[in-house]
């Protein structure tokens, strides 16, 4: 795609602080992801991983208008949403190296995690149905739970998706769809590949839909929790959109954006632009991140494979 044919990206501006924690959150998802790939490029994992580089501060933003009745249908870049949930890179990465520890005895790897309320799928547009499914069930319940699932902007090339969104607008189900739009799909530019937008899409079936361009956590929250807490009391679907950008590959190697727009890109980064605004905090809150995560990959490469039990 010819740089003069993108979309513009935002000037950055000030953000709002967030807390230690959420910080360490963000950061750990971070410095996780940057070491599946370093351990991928020393041949010590096998398989294949997606990144969320970029897109950490979505589920980061989300985990405080969630509640733990909420059922999260996460996708093939998944770690961020795990990590999110359950502060568990243990568990993941012993999973993704097949290691004693691992969340799903080695079975599922990086993108099939199945752990309480939480179930991720490698295969696109998969989880709306199953994610209408678990909503009937919630509504049943009566504990305000939602199904939220998180797809890519691609994803909408599924016709899974739209029998879902049907569904799940006509029976009035608790479904939260959360579309992190980083406008390319693999190597497909979104504007290459859709007609009109998601808006148009979702707004056909009459399901209520928000629109998130900013990357700022507080805002972010304070943006999207009324909406989300109307469609969670009258039992409806709701379709939120951020605007995004995945700042490393697809996968590992296969990045075909030109190094213009990856610069473009990064420079709308959350980790650069709160780097930037918050280095004091940053800094000492990403050592100590480092730390962990270096002692953890010691640690869980040390371990035994995990063997496979029935369950
Ligand atoms: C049904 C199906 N078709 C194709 C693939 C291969 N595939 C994996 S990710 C991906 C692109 C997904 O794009 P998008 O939904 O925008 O999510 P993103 O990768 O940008 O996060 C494709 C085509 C797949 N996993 N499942």
């Amino acid at each position: 795609m010819k740089l003069d044919t993108l979309p513009p990206i935002r000037e950055t501006r000030k953000l709002t602080p967030i807390s230690d924690d959420d910080l360490a959150i963000i950061l750990m998802i971070r410095h996780f992801e940057l070491s599946l790939l370093e351990l991928f490029s020393s041949g010590k994992l096998n398989g294949t991983t997606h990144t969320c580089l970029g897109q950490e501060y979505i589920p980061v933003a989300l985990k405080a208008v969630l509640t733990d009745s909420d059922f999260i249908l996460s996708n093939h870049r998944g770690h961020g949403h795990y990590l999110a949930r359950f502060e568990d890179p243990e568990g993941l990465l012993a999973e993704i190296m097949g290691k004693e520890g691992a969340v799903c005895h080695g079975v599922g790897g990086s993108q099939h995690i199945y752990r309480k309320n939480y179930l991720s799928t490698g295969i696109q547009g998969e989880s709306l149905p199953v994610a209408a499914g678990i909503a009937l069930h919630l509504r049943r319940q009566g504990n305000f739970g939602m199904a939220v699932v998180h797809i890519g902007d691609g994803t909408w090339g599924e016709g899974g998706v739209y029998e879902a969104l049907n569904i799940a607008q006509l029976w009035g189900l608790p479904v939260l769809v959360i579309v992190e739009n980083n406008k390319i799909a693999q190597s497909t530019p979104t504007q290459l590949q859709m007609a009109g937008t998601i808006a148009g899409r979702v707004q056909g079936f009459g399901i209520n839909y928000l629109k998130v361009d900013s990357i700022d956590i507080n805002e972010i929250r304070t943006l999207i929790s009324s909406h989300i807490q109307s469609a969670r009391t009258k039992s409806l679907p709701l379709v939120i959109e951020f605007d995004t950008n995945r700042v490393g590959p697809h996968s590992k190697g296969d990045d075909t954006r030109d190094i213009q727009e990856l610069e473009r890109i990064q420079k709308w980064d959350w980790y650069s632009v709160y780097q930037q605004q918050y280095s004091d905090q940053f800094e000492r809150i990403e050592l100590k991140v480092k730390t962990e995560i270096s002692s953890l990959i010691r640690d869980v490469e040390s371990r035994e494979l995990v063997q496979w039990k029935l369950l």
